[in-house]
């Protein structure tokens, strides 16, 4: 086995400010999202105080909010939540599109790890088994996924 120099990011939330974006729409689900994020965030050492709750309309709205979070510098990671379900429709596509793609480009353009949990599923049942049941959490693996990178971003 091979000795490499690595960089890895422990899952302490100790000391961090988030703020978490959720949607409105399909609220149903996304509360179960918000629940998943925040009992991680709690376990993993996150003072109460320190984390921010914003709500907007639809997932398309996520990236404009998660940018202004982001560029305010108060907050060391942003979780993006929502849930995009095809259903007969096809708005689908196009918020998908731009959810996924604008909350990448946040991240990118401002330095600030930004979670992409949203869900995007054919189904309302599918959506279900992603929002805490048989297939997990999408907003606790977002999460997580924020946690590891604000760490691992410290230390490059
Ligand atoms: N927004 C969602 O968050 N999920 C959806 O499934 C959805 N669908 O299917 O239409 C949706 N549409 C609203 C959109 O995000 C905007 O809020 C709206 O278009 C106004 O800009």
């Amino acid at each position: 086995m091979l000795h490499l120099n690595t960089i890895e990011g422990k899952l302490d939330a100790r000391g961090l400010q988030i703020a978490l974006v959720a949607s409105r729409f399909n609220d149903f689900i996304v509360d179960k999202l918000i629940g998943g994020a925040v009992d991680c965030l709690l376990r993993h050492g996150l003072n109460r105080e320190n984390l921010t709750l914003v709500k907007v309309p639809g997932a398309f709205e996520l990236p404009l909010v998660a940018k202004k979070l982001a560029l305010s510098k108060k907050y060391q990671g942003i979780i993006c939540l929502g849930a995009i379900i095809r259903g007969a429709t096809p708005h689908f596509d196009y918020v998908a599109a731009e959810a996924s793609k604008g909350i990448a480009l946040v991240s990118l353009e401002t330095g600030i790890p930004v979670g992409f949990g949203v869900l995007t599923t054919d189904t309302l049942e599918q959506a279900i088994e992603r929002a805490g049941s048989k297939a997990g959490n999408k907003g606790v693996e977002a999460a997580l996924a924020v946690l590891e990178t604000i760490r691992v971003m410290e230390q490059i």
